[in-house]
């Protein structure tokens, strides 16, 4: 198997396989054969008779000490996978909201509120007053129902009830899957797996519903403290892939998700002292910050910073021997950079008190100095930029443009230059139409076992050629902005004609002087909270519900137990989701049922697991068709 078609990544394996340096793809082919049991969920480690496994042929044991069989060790392995992405959206939104108390207190001052239309509108939305009320009171109360959000409370998650149509609500309350309590609900979750408590694989599964939507709500939370204190996105042209590196300039990477750090350092790195110290240091071209993963993307799209790459290839932006700083908070960051790190000159810097990495430098981040965290990390780089190695440096001279920043606001904003008094009623008529066939929301990582980026590059051109509308989030917006789908261009080269007629009116309204690009950037994996903003404006305008609309997700390449929560709340709000890499449910024929078609029956949403991504596209296009002529349109 090739290990990437993202011809920088692999300029970069080339020069680890030259000097022996070990990546992902050396670590990934040290454990072929991976473990059979692992991959079907037929291992159980939950408690100290074990670790049990099942034999998926049936010859061997068919149950573990305790009993639990193959249905209930696969459905309690996906709600504890459920349960840990909930726990990290939620600790990233918990972390925003204490940051938006604490601005509102003046105990951080570095995080002014910068979007006072964002604070008023969720405000609005979430039942605070606003009218004749100071910002900061409104920004107290916001963060105080944020908080509220993570215990336990009598009523429903306030960012699920306010943000999604009531057909759903009233779904969720008649499978009894309303979350009250984002921490709360990771605990029943960690609860109802542990030994001996839930044995019903399908109870269990709709145990996982009830977190998925409390992660939901997380992300949610997420979005709109980041558009409140950095700013909400608009669109913005930038460049990604390796070729973002600067061999002139100190180069900084950001990697992670928590834009409290990022931002910060993007600001900081603006400031004219330390370009003066870097120059001086030696970098004719000063600071250049880059971003990978997710952090990458929140400040790609607000402060147009390049993204150098993405999850699976994240050791590649060390391997330039360019790199002077990786600086991470938390989540999707590799323990092995700090491995990497050694072999070059670059620091790897930790900053958060829960993520440290065994030979980084930590410098610790807090509200309260974040700025002097920041010039520290700076100072740190620069120092280490003094070190490089000229011989060692290898940036591959490979970047394409991109787009980025399509939020919600960004999008209805374009929209409305096309019509002012109806902003939605463009994109209606054009899905009515069939110039809009359909929307397909690509979201997650990328994963060491698929060729890199190869699902997205094939499933984007089959859908685009049928006028699917793209919107991408996460990594997936990674892999589309590396490989050239981001900009105009691409629309003119691989869009239908009745999609390209849409981008092009809609760019020219929006005053671009061309279309759309192909894809719309709508930010992080948080941000797929924006992705439902839009649909669930498009449902509530046509008085039809989420599982009524021509709108499919697809996750090519997922990885991570977010990525499981993601796909698990965008079956239950009523999307086919496709998955390009099979899941570890296979040793229960029960839940792989239950999870790729009689969820159906109950959400609307199924999963669809594909490998072959020109069938997965043909499915999501067959998908389309159905629910297009439920809606009694041309199919
Ligand atoms: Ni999403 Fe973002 Fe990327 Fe996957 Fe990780 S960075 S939160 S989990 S790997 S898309």
């Amino acid at each position: 198997m090739e290990k990437s078609t993202d011809s920088a990544t692999l300029s970069a394996i080339k020069e680890a396989e030259k000097t022996g340096i070990k990546t992902v793809w050396d670590r990934y082919a040290a454990q072929i054969p991976q473990c059979g049991f692992g991959e079907t969920g037929l291992c159980c480690r939950n408690c100290m008779q074990g670790p049990c496994r099942i034999d998926p042929f049936g010859e061997g044991p068919q149950m573990g000490v305790c009993g639990a069989n193959a249905d209930i060790m696969v459905a309690r392995g996906i709600s504890r996978a459920v349960a840990a992405g909930t726990a990290s959206h939620g600790g990233h939104a918990k972390h925003m909201a204490h940051t938006l108390f604490k601005s509102a207190i003046g105990e951080a001052p570095d995080y002014p509120i910068r979007d006072e239309a964002k604070l008023k509108a969720v405000a609005n939305r979430i039942g605070v007053k606003v009218d004749n009320r100071d910002v900061r009171a409104i920004a107290i109360d916001v963060a105080k129902k944020a908080l509220e959000e993570f215990s336990e409370k009598e009523s429903p998650l306030t960012w699920a009830a306010t943000t999604m149509t009531k057909g759903r609500i009233d779904t969720f309350l008649k499978y009894n899957v309303v979350p009250t309590g984002i921490d709360s609900v990771v605990a029943e979750s960690m609860h109802r797996t542990t030994y001996g408590v839930d044995a019903d694989p399908v109870n269990l599964l709709l145990g996982a519903v009830k977190c998925a939507l409390a992660d939901y709500a997380g992300c949610h939370i997420a979005t709109d403290i980041a558009d409140i204190l950095f700013g909400t996105p608009h669109p913005t042209l930038t460049r990604a892939n390796l070729g973002v590196l600067n061999k002139d300039a100190v180069n900084i990477a950001v990697h992670g998700h928590n834009p409290l750090l990022s931002d910060i350092v993007v600001q900081v790195a603006g400031e004219k002292d330390m370009i003066d110290r870097a120059k001086t240091a030696g970098a004719s071209e000063g600071i250049n910050i880059v971003g990978v993963c997710c952090t990458g993307n929140e400040v790609m799209m607000r402060h147009k910073i390049p993204l150098a790459t993405s999850s699976v290839s994240q050791e590649t932006v060390i391997l330039t021997g360019a790199l002077d700083a990786m600086v991470v908070d938390y989540q999707c960051i590799m323990p092995a950079l700090s491995n990497i790190a050694e072999c070059y000159h670059t620091k790897m810097i930790t900053t958060m008190p829960i993520a440290k990495i065994p030979k980084a430098v930590h410098i610790e981040f807090s509200e309260a100095n974040a700025k002097e965290s920041a010039r520290r990390i700076i100072s740190t780089a620069i120092e280490a930029f003094k070190k490089r190695d000229p011989n060692k440096i290898n940036i591959p001279d490979i970047s394409s443009a991109a787009f980025a920043g399509f939020s919600t606001e960004a999008i209805i904003g374009a929209l409305s230059l096309v019509n002012k008094e109806d902003s939605l009623k463009p994109l209606i008529d054009n899905i009515v139409a069939g110039n809009i066939y359909g929307v397909c929301l690509f979201a997650g990582c990328n994963t060491v076992k698929v060729t890199q980026d190869a699902n997205y590059t094939a499933m984007i051109k089959e859908l685009v050629k049928n006028n699917v509308l793209i919107l991408a989030t996460g990594c997936a917006s990674g892999a589309f902005a590396r490989h050239g789908f981001m900009t105009p261009e691409a629309t003119e080269k691989y869009a239908g004609n009745g999609l390209k007629a849409v981008l092009k009116a809609v760019g020219q309204a929006a005053g671009l002087g061309g279309p759309l690009p192909l894809v719309l950037h709508m930010g992080s994996c948080v941000d797929n909270s924006r992705a439902v903003d839009v649909t669930v404006a498009v449902a509530n305008k046509l008085g039809v519900d989420l599982n009524m609309l021509p709108v499919v997700a697809s996750a090519p390449e997922p990885v991570t137990e977010k990525a499981v929560a993601i796909g698990t709340w965008a079956v239950a709000s009523g999307l086919p989701t496709h998955l390009g890499v099979v899941p570890p449910v296979l040793g229960s024929k029960t839940v792989t049922q239950v999870l790729t078609s009689t969820v159906k029956e109950l959400f609307g949403g199924y999963f669809i697991v594909e490998p072959d991504p020109v069938k997965a596209a043909e499915a999501l296009l067959s998908v389309i068709a159905e629910r297009r002529r439920g809606l009694g349109l041309s199919a």
